[in-house]
């Protein structure tokens, strides 16, 4: 079973987007097994997107992810990071499919929704970075668990 950290950004925050978003996270069958709502601390938004250093939109984009509230979470489920990336849909919006949440709710890359990870080591790293092991609730089964005997 595999895991991955994904976090609603401050623009879904501030739109009240969060339980549309988690709704279909949870309508895909993907387990939360940790969630927190947080202001991001300048030093986790830099430790995040270290490797953006030095990139033209790296100011900003720290900036924008410390503008206010995110919604961060780990997610458990079978094949859940390349999964989760295609409910993201493509960074740009402009070129994210239609259905997908980042088609669907915005305009923009700088202000694009969501983040999720995009690999088992960034998956790893991220979900290190953000949750301490105590802060994660795996002791609970999901209905499509118990479904299919897991
Ligand atoms: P993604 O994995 O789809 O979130 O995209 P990246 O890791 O490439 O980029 C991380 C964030 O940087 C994006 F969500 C938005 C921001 N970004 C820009 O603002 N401008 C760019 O040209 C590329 C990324």
């Amino acid at each position: 079973m595999e895991r991955t950290f994904t976090a609603l950004k401050p623009d879904a925050v501030k739109r009240g987007l969060i339980a549309k978003i988690i709704e279909r996270i949870e309508n895909k069958g993907y387990k939360i097994i940790g969630m927190k709502m947080m202001n991001v601390p300048l030093e986790l938004a830099e430790k995040h997107y270290a490797e953006h250093f030095g990139k033209p939109f790296y100011n900003s984009l720290i900036e924008y992810i410390t503008s206010g509230p995110v919604v961060a979470m780990v997610l458990e489920g079978d094949n859940v990071i390349l999964g989760l990336r295609h409910i993201v849909g493509k960074t740009n919006p402009d070129e994210a499919d239609v259905g997908t949440i980042r088609g669907d709710f915005c305009t923009t890359k700088e202000y694009n929704s969501i983040h999720a990870s995009d690999s088992i080591e960034s998956a790893e790293r991220e979900i290190n970075l953000w949750f301490k092991k105590e802060e994660l609730c795996d002791n609970y089964k999901t209905s499509l668990e118990i479904l299919m005997g897991k």
